[in-house]
C-alpha cells in the first residue's frame, strides 16, 4: 500500500508524503509557465514519479499575489487535458488544486484522488462536490483574495485565527460530507495573506496545528517567506532554503509537504529519518 493510502487510514508513516506541484499556469510563479506543452507536462510528471514523489498536485489556477482570477472554461481546458496527459505516464495519485466546484467535479470523474483548496471548499456547491465523491481534501487558510492577501495582513493573534479557521472549516466539512478526520487535511497557507512573522510564528508553534488531529500538509516551496529568510529574489535559488523548510516541518509533524522540487526533498527526508 503506498503513502497516500496509509495516510487517509491513519497508519503510520516512515516519512512525510512528497507532494509534487505540476502547475499549468502560463504564469507559473517558479517556472515561468515552461511546463505547459503535452510533452513537457509529461516529462515533469515522469521525473517526479522516477524521483519518488507519492503524489502529483495538479493546478490551472495562478495563485499568486496579485494574480488575475481564471474563468471557469479557461481553468478547464488548462487542467483537464494535463490530467489526461500525467495519467498516461503516472500510477502516482493525483490532486487538483482548484477553488471551483465545476472544476472539481470534472477532475473527481476524471480519477483524481483529492481536492486542494486554498479556499477551504467556501464556494457555493463545493462541499456538495466532495460529499457526492467522498473525496478527500486539503483546506487551507487564507486571509483575502490573491489580488491583495499581500496588502498589509493583519491579526491579532495567527496562530489562534489559522487554528480556529481550520479547526471549524474541518468540523464543517466532515458533517457535510460525512469524511473522517484522516481525509480532512489542513494546511496553515504559508504566504497566503501573512507576512513573513505571520509565517514564523506558525511554523514555530506548528504542533498546535498538528494538535488538531487531521494530517497537516505545508507548503512552502520556493515562496517568498524562504527568499526573505535568505536574500534570494530568485525561485531557483530557493530550493535548498525550501528543502530545509520542509525538512524542518516533517520533524515538527506535518505528514505532507508540497514541492517543486522532488529528489532533494525525498533524499533530504530518507536520510533525516534514517539518522533520527
Ligand atoms: C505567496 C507565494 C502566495 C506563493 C502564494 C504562492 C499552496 C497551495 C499554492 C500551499 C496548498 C504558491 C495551490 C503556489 N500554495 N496549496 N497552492 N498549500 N495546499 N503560491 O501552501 O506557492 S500556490
Amino acid at each position: 500500500m503506498n503513502r497516500f493510502e496509509r495516510l487517509l487510514r491513519g497508519e503510520p508513516l516512515d516519512r512525510a508524503l512528497v507532494m509534487g506541484i505540476l502547475n499549468v499556469t502560463p504564469d507559473s510563479f517558479s517556472d515561468g509557465g515552461r511546463w505547459t506543452t503535452e510533452d513537457a507536462v509529461k516529462r515533469q510528471a515522469e521525473a517526479m514519479t522516477r524521483d519518488g514523489a507519492d503524489m502529483i498536485d495538479i493546478g490551472g489556477e495562478s495563485t499568486r499575489p496579485g494574480a488575475a482570477p481564471v474563468p471557469l472554461d479557461e481553468e478547464l481546458v488548462r487542467v483537464m487535458p494535463a490530467i489526461e496527459w500525467v495519467r498516461q505516464v503516472s500510477d502516482l495519485p493525483l490532486s487538483i488544486d482548484t477553488s471551483k466546484p465545476e472544476v472539481m467535479e470534472a477532475a473527481l470523474q476524471a480519477g483524481v484522488a483529492l481536492v486542494n483548496d486554498v479556499n477551504a471548499l467556501q464556494a457555493d456547491g463545493a462541499e456538495d462536490v466532495v460529499a457526492r465523491h467522498r473525496a478527500p481534501v486539503c483546506l487551507m487558510h487564507r486571509q483575502g483574495d490573491p489580488r491583495t492577501m499581500q496588502d498589509n495582513p493583519q491579526y491579532r493573534d495567527v496562530v489562534a485565527e489559522v487554528a480556529t479557521f481550520l479547526h471549524q472549516r474541518a468540523e464543517a466539512v466532515m458533517a457535510a460530507t460525512g469524511l473522517d478526520a484522516n481525509a480532512v487535511w489542513l494546511d496553515p497557507g504559508f504566504g497566503f495573506g501573512k507576512t513573513l512573522g505571520h509565517n514564523r510564528a506558525l511554523f514555530q508553534e506548528l504542533d498546535k496545528l498538528v494538535a488538531l488531529g487531521h494530517p497537516l500538509l505545508v507548503g512552502v516551496s520556493r515562496k517568498r517567506m524562504i527568499g526573505e529568510l535568505l536574500g534570494r529574489e530568485e525561485p531557483l535559488e530557493r530550493v535548498t532554503g525550501s528543502v530545509a523548510v520542509a525538512t524542518l516541518a516533517a520533524l515538527k509533524g506535518a505528514s505532507v509537504v508540497r514541492v517543486h522540487d522532488v529528489r532533494p526533498t525525498v533524499e533530504s527526508l530518507d536520510i533525516t529519518m534514517a539518522l533520527l
